[in-house]
């Protein structure tokens, strides 16, 4: 059996939006997720800058932050095993026209910019990115 590990994820403006939250919430549990930590929040530009930082100087940066703090999203800090990875696996490639039928992106992206749902992408980001919107009391 493999170490439990968490992976902070995002269910993006355009889900939420468009009525998906619900459906993506079940898809986790079902997954073998344990919810740590669950809020709602409308994200501030200044936060989607900064959680996005590390894409500061691509050409999709001004859009992808206003896009982030346009509407309400849902942020939650998962555990499994595997978290990060088998999280990525279930939401597909970032641009849902290449992603896998059935993962989370395929079913409910609107486009590559807003395709639904975020995942970290390393073990170390997961802690990180879950800090970055959780404090201790917050999380079970
Ligand atoms: P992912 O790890 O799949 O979320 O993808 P990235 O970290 O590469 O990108 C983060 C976000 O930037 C994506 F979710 C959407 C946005 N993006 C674009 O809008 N255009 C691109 O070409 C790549 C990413």
């Amino acid at each position: 059996m493999g170490k439990k590990e968490i992976t902070f994820i995002m269910i993006k403006p355009d889900a939420v939006a468009d009525g998906h939250t619900g459906k993506i919430l079940q898809r986790i549990e079902a997954e073998g997720f344990k919810i740590k930590g669950l809020k709602m929040l409308r994200i501030s530009l200044s936060q989607a800058q900064k959680f996005y930082e590390v894409h500061k100087e691509r050409p999709f940066y001004g859009e992808l932050t206003q896009f982030m703090a346009s509407n309400i999203s849902v942020v939650a800090c998962l555990e499994r095993e595997n978290a990060v990875l088998y999280w990525r696996e279930v939401i597909g490639a970032t641009d849902p026209a290449e992603a896998k039928e059935n993962t989370i992106r395929k079913l409910y992206a609107r486009s590559k910019g807003e395709n639904a749902v975020h995942g970290s992408d390393s073990a170390e980001n997961g802690i990180i990115e879950t800090s970055f919107f959780f404090s201790g009391s917050e999380l079970v």
